[in-house]
């Protein structure tokens, strides 16, 4: 009779709305621009390995694993552990396990290969990136690429394998339709 149904809605909205900014703010937190209006590009940093504080345990992972950026952004890997590892975006159609083992005395493995800028198809390497200096190998502290073009592109390092693998998500960079609302924004 006096029907007024009303109230239920508005506060599981508003927990919702909540939520939703709960997931999205590290996202946009975790940016290094501080204005975001999608047009200037932007570098992302991915963390290579990780350590406890007396090196004793070794992560094998890049972090994050896959990162989600925009055409015309960068990535820049920085070396987070004592223990060796590289940034390899294998040429079409090579295989890791083609790749294996590591072999410390080829230049393909432990110098940096390919230009600044990922074609999408070309074998790309950081060289043996370590954060300390007497890794055995010419330091390589941090690796950067451009991204020009859309497409996701996986990268391993040369040392671990398929145990050790990233993903950089490149959307293109102009989106007037179908954007996944929890896609807007990061970019
Ligand atoms: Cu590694």
């Amino acid at each position: 009779m006096t029907a007024h149904p009303k109230p239920l809605l508005l506060p599981r909205l508003r927990a919702l709305m909540i939520l939703l900014l709960a997931l999205v703010l590290p996202v946009a937190l975790s940016g290094t621009a501080a204005a975001d209006t999608g047009k200037s590009p932007r570098t992302w940093t991915v963390q290579v390995g990780s350590e406890s504080s007396d090196q004793a345990i070794q992560g094998m992972s890049f972090l994050p694993k896959n990162i989600y950026i925009n055409a015309g952004d960068k990535v820049t890997w920085e070396a987070n552990a004592a223990e060796i590892h590289t940034v390899t975006f294998l040429a079409a159609g090579q295989t890791i396990e083609s790749t294996q083992p590591f072999d410390p005395f080829s230049p393909l493995y432990i110098s940096a290969q390919g230009g600044t800028s990922y074609d999408g198809h070309s074998y790309y390497n950081s060289g043996v990136m370590s954060n300390v200096s007497n890794s055995g190998f010419a330091e390589v502290g941090s690796y950067t690429l451009k991204f020009p073009d859309a497409g996701d592109f996986t990268y391993y390092c040369l040392v671990h394998g398929a145990a050790m693998k990233g993903t950089v998500h490149v959307r293109a960079r102009v989106r007037t339709t179908h954007t996944p609302r929890s896609n807007t924004t990061t970019g």
